[in-house]
């Protein structure tokens, strides 16, 4: 399993406020090769199927509403280390607990709409990487 990519979604929170150049701008200074990038939105079916070890999580219809209710940016960084150093980029789940210029405290609302995704293992990396592209969109 290779250690030097990860999966991101910036979601639909950050779309909508016009924030995609900034974070992006702050992943690819903090040394994330972009690998597969799109805009694209998910379906009801997607979020429950990307998040389904969530589902008997309170959270979970209110995590797919919002996952679902607009376009979110699709990508896969590759960096050495990657998993780690970008949950350490993005910060904690809850903003109130994000340390001071990570992105979650720099564009996070709150622990629902929290701005970004990072995968939580290699083996996350490249099943959620798989979910959203194929073979012939990574560079
Ligand atoms: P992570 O995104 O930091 O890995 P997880 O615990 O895997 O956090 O939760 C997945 C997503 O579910 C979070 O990013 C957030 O959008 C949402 N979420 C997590 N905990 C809560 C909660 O207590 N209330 C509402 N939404 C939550
Ligand atoms: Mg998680």
């Amino acid at each position: 399993m290779r250690t030097d990519r990860t999966f991101t979604m910036l979601k639909p929170d950050s779309v909508e406020k016009g924030h995609i150049g900034a974070i992006l701008e702050k992943i690819t200074a903090s040394g994330f090769r972009i690998v597969a990038m799109k805009l694209t939105q998910m379906t009801t079916a997607d979020a429950q199927e990307f998040y389904a070890i969530h589902n008997e999580r309170p959270f979970f219809g209110e995590l797919v509403e919002y996952m679902t209710r607009g376009p979110i940016v699709a990508a896969i960084l590759e960096k050495n280390n990657a998993v780690e150093d970008f949950r350490t980029l993005i910060g904690a789940t809850n903003p109130a607990d994000a340390a001071e210029g990570t992105i979650r405290k720099l564009y996070a609302a709150s622990i629902g709409e929290n701005a970004v995704h990072g995968s939580d293992s290699d083996e996350n990396a490249a099943i959620e990487g798989a979910f959203h592209f194929s073979g012939r969109e990574m560079f």
